[in-house]
């Protein structure tokens, strides 16, 4: 053992990906040759510095008993040893590379382990010692000989340790930097999260065992045949039993078969054996090509629906259990995602056999972001610098070598924002060179010099289309290619907007073959103060707050109303209105498989009540093909009211992903119109002591404020334009773009000024005159509440005129009012979930019922939220409200200015009053949390605007 010096600790800042490891290979789980997982309780001792311990913990003897302990997989900072940093881009630490910080949380971990009983003789065969994912650097001893060091952290590292192993007492140190060269190449947009975060295993190698190798299996969509050939660095045989294949490793073969696409993830069960070791294989025959200019699968163009994964556990962080992965692929299937990109590095091994196995596209992204140098005009970017192209390299092998047997996986990535440079250029050319049978992606690149596809982020509708017309130029290269979207529909808080009309363009135009939602979960932490903890909720001098949760789900896996809207935007079955009275268009939107797994029903209801249902006949369709198809003859018996078609396409019968009876895809056709409400101004305000009373309604004298409706108190009715500004209202800093959150909050909407101007008891109206402004500005609103009633109940018209120059749309426009007692609640509109002028595709016109509680969207960073458009008629805390025109409803326990406050949901306490919200309109939503604002449609633009409700009681129990 030596004692620390400078050199010791030389390769945290050395560029090279490391020493001693194994040459990368496919990663499989032998059928026959034992393992020893490593997984457990490790001793656990943490340093601030890399060099403040000596090696002397790697020696067998060592006494670590008065050591903390971790979990291994796992991160030390969310064990309660330090905390973790969440920076977007920025680098946590000066930017100097190679150098990283004296301060360098350096985690020494120990594990003594024997050998299980029936381990075979250590004369036979070797063994070796594999790491899945250690975050960023570490160095490894077993029994006190050093045995290596490496970087890259979501990419395994093997050793050979036969030659080391005792049966009894053996000692495993690892020595794990939290910083080290090797950051420079991983700076994702995610938290800094130190630790063995991935599965440590022993394998035993049987003399004459399997090492490396590639299952080449294509399919040609011409003949319906596959090729099957298996090259092993260990001479063996391959045989597929139910294909009556048996061919020598190197061997090609060619039968016919099924292929595999993520629709019909059609897989064969194999074996590879050498003279040492079985390996099970699940082959799945496809061909990926580029033709045409655009990205084929067997022969067909695919239109990737896909999402961003980065790993994600509340409380483990990126330590993911298997279970949670195969969640994550239940999740994405049953809302009809059909393809992921693993961003930003390569996911663990386990979630790629449920891609294969359950049917997911799959871009698989290099361990690879330099995006900190952007801050230095890209100076000293690691990829633009040949000293550190062997890392590069390595990764890039380090991916390939170890993923290349899946099927799902169609595309590989470099990476993400690492500008450009020679690293990725030599990247690609390994890459191909190495694999030929997929596609090459890298985002970066936009002159696509090293790629197959032309690939971009946050694009607005207006340029995708343009790209979808081939008008936007670019390099020769670059215009032959398809395009995808790697990044869109930022999903920070409420949102994504403008969903639909992406899809439409993506459905429009052959070259646009997809996209990618950004992202697919919020990175909360579980916090016991806090709820879920974002960036700079532990201190940390540098941060970018809650930039890290942007996800369709929250941090415990609870699906978001964007993933709901994005299930329903991308459903694999058009079914929509556009054939006509009676009938209805079923379009197969699929790429691969026809119709024969869903069955079709449809209900008619009226005012939202079902009256009957049935089911749909609908002819066979082959992907691409619409039919139009005839509805019954409106149910004889029907009362009057408005109707609904509603047409559902439901899983015929169980998959591996979700039940019979799941709802793939849905559309509602019209069949009767709404008759909108109407009271007949016949009675007439009767002036009291100090109030002034109309029909139910009890009005202030003095300022025409209603004060109840019939037993039913109301507090502060008046008009309301302000939100609480969403993520995607504030914008990301760097947006030059107009940010309504901030010109709204400048200009004051949130503290608008109401002036009483007139209140006029009439003939058969209540007439109240206003003006709504900020202080400090000259733009307002003039706006009238007049009141009348039928004698039962009692309606209000609002009319609002703009003064002034207002040159930004308003947040939302309506009246908020108050209760003291509302839970339940149930209307008739759209449902059952939140829904906003550019998120409104999921929401379905029925009768829906909820409670004030569970109206609320539990958006980490707490935000506007919770709206039920196109609602008919509402009841709640007494009170039922019907709408001319329709409305959208908002209730919650809390005032619009304590929800804009709060910065976690824990500072939301819910108040004796029930704060009601009645809009006429909202703003849209837009993803300008890193993309575009809502389209222009979606804008509720200051004119002048009248809307009416009508208020009446009802039995219904008020909180109950
Ligand atoms: C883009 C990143 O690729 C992704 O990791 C994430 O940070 C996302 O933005 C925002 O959440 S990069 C950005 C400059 C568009």
């Amino acid at each position: 053992m030596s004692f620390r010096t400078t050199t010791e600790t030389a390769y945290v800042e050395d560029v090279s990906p490391g020493s001693g490891a194994l040459p990368p290979r496919a990663w499989y789980a032998s059928s026959d040759a034992r393992t020893l997982s490593l997984n457990g309780s490790w001793r656990f001792r943490l340093a601030q510095t890399a060099d403040a311990e000596d090696d002397s913990f790697a020696a067998e003897g060592y006494d670590a008993g008065d050591w903390a302990e971790v979990s291994v997989p796992g991160h030390w900072v969310l064990q309660g040893h330090g905390s973790p940093i969440y920076t977007n881009h920025l680098y946590p630490f000066p930017v100097d590379p190679p150098h990283v910080p004296t301060e360098n949380p350096t985690g020494d971990h120990l594990r003594v382990f024997d050998l299980p009983a029936d381990w075979p003789d250590l004369a036979e065969g070797d063994a070796s010692l594999r790491f899945d994912g250690v975050e960023s650097c570490a160095r490894v001893w077993l029994n006190g000989t050093e045995i290596g060091e490496f970087k890259g952290s979501r990419l395994p590292h093997e050793f050979a340790v036969g030659h080391l192993l005792k049966t009894a007492d053996n000692v495993l140190a690892v020595r794990v930097h939290q910083w080290s060269a090797g950051s420079y190449l991983e700076d994702q947009d995610q938290w800094w999260l130190p630790g063995v975060f991935r599965d440590v295993t022993l394998l035993h190698r049987p003399a004459g065992a399997a090492a490396d190798f590639f299952v080449h299996a294509s399919y040609d969509h011409l003949a319906g045949t596959g090729t099957l050939k298996v090259d092993s660095d260990v001479d063996g045989r391959v045989t597929v039993a139910e294909l009556g294949i048996d061919i020598a490793t190197g061997e090609s073969v060619t039968v016919p078969v099924e292929p595999w696409s993520a629709e019909v993830p059609r897989l064969y069960t194999g074996e590879l054996v050498t003279e040492g070791e079985r390996v099970p294989l699940r082959i799945g025959f496809r061909t990926v090509e580029l033709s045409d200019g655009l990205i084929k699968v067997n022969g067909r163009p695919v239109l990737f629906k896909g999402v961003n994964r980065h790993e994600w556990h509340p409380e483990k962080g990126r330590a993911l259990d298997l279970e949670t992965m195969r969640e994550d692929v239940l999740l994405m299937k049953r809302h009809n995602v059909n393809a992921v990109r693993t961003s930003h590095y390569p996911p663990h091994p386990a979630f790629l056999d449920l891609c294969d196995e359950l049917g997911l596209w799959v871009i698989d992204e290099c361990d690879l972001e330099t995006h900190g140098f952007t801050e230095q005009g890209w100076r000293d970017n690691p990829v633009d610098d040949d000293r550190w192209t062997p890392a590069l390299l390595d990764r890039a092998s380090r991916m390939v070598e170890r993923d290349k047997n899946h099927p799902s996986i169609v595309i590989w990535s470099l990476g993400n924002e690492a500008g450009t440079g020679r690293g990725l250029t030599a990247m690609a050319e390994w890459i191909t060179g190495r694999d030929s049978s997929r596609l090459l992606h890298y985002e970066g690149d936009i002159d696509c010099r090293d790629t197959d596809m032309y690939s971009r982020m946050y694009a607005s509708h207006a340029e995708v289309e343009r790209i979808g017309q081939d008008l936007d130029g670019g390099t020769h290269k670059r215009r032959g290619l398809p395009f995808i979207l790697c990044e869109y529909a930022h999903a920070m808080g409420n949102g994504p907007g403008g969903l639909a009309d992406y899809q439409r363009l993506f459905e429009s135009y052959d070259r646009l073959q997809g996209a990618f939602v950004w992202e697919w979960i919020d990175h909360g932490i579980t916090h016991p103060e806090l709820g879920y903890a974002y960036g700079g909720d532990f201190g940390e001098e540098l941060h970018d707050g809650n930039f890290v949760c942007d996800g369709l789900l929250f941090p415990d896996r609870r699906p978001s109303p964007g993933l709901v809207e994005y299930k329903k935007v991308i459903e694999p079955v058009g079914i929509d209105a556009t054939a006509g009275d009676g009938m209805v268009r079923i379009t197969n939107k699929q790429d691969f498989a026809g119709l024969s797994a869903l069955a079709f029903s449809w209900s008619y209801d009226v005012e939202g009540e079902p009256v009957e249902s049935g089911t749909l006949a609908v002819p066979a369709l082959a992907p691409g093909e619409s039919a139009d198809v005839k509805l019954p003859a409106p149910p004889a018996a029907a009362p009057a009211g408005e109707a609904h078609w509603t047409v559902r396409a439901v899983l015929a019968a169980d998959t591996p992903w979700a039940p019979k009876d799941h709802v793939v895809a849905w559309g509602q056709v019209q069949a009767a119109q709404r008759q909108v409400p109407s009271a007949a101004p016949t009675a007439r305000p009767v002036p009291g002591d100090g109030v002034i009373t109309l029909g139910p309604g009890t009005f202030d004298a003095r300022t025409g404020a209603l004060t109840a409706i019939g037993d039913v108190p109301v507090t502060g009715l008046r008009l309301d334009v302000w939100r609480a500004t969403t993520d995607n209202d504030d914008g990301a800093a760097w947006q030059d773009d107009t940010r309504y959150g901030l010109l709204w909050r400048t200009l004051g909407l949130h503290r608008m000024r109401h002036r009483l101007d007139a209140v006029e008891a009439g003939e058969n109206a209540l007439t109240v005159r206003t003006r709504v402004a900020p202080a400090a500005r000259e733009v307002g609103l003039s706006t009238v509440y007049r009141w009348t009633s039928d004698g039962d109940s009692l309606r209000l018209t609002v009319c609002t005129t703009p003064e002034g120059e207002w040159t930004v749309p308003l947040p939302r426009l309506g009246i908020r009012f108050g209760l003291s007692a509302a839970d339940r609640v149930r209307w008739f509109g759209g449902g059952p979930g939140e829904a906003y002028a550019d998120t409104r595709m999921a929401s379905a016109v029925g009768r829906w019922q909820s409670t004030v509680d569970d109206m609320q969207t539990p958006y980490v960073r707490p935000q506007e939220n919770g709206a039920r458009i196109d609602v008919r008629w509402a009841e709640l805390g007494g009170l039922r409200i019907e709408g001319d025109p329709v409305f959208s409803l908002t209730a919650r326990r809390w005032t619009t200015e304590q929800l804009d406050a709060a910065t976690h949901r824990t500072d939301l306490t819910p108040g004796d009053t029930v704060w009601v919200n009645l809009d006429h309109g909202q703003h849209g939503i837009g993803s300008q949390s890193c993309g575009p604002g809502p389209l222009p449609p979606y804008h509720l633009r200051a004119e002048p605007a009248e809307f009416s409700f009508v208020f009446s009681t009802v039995q219904d129990p008020r909180s109950s």
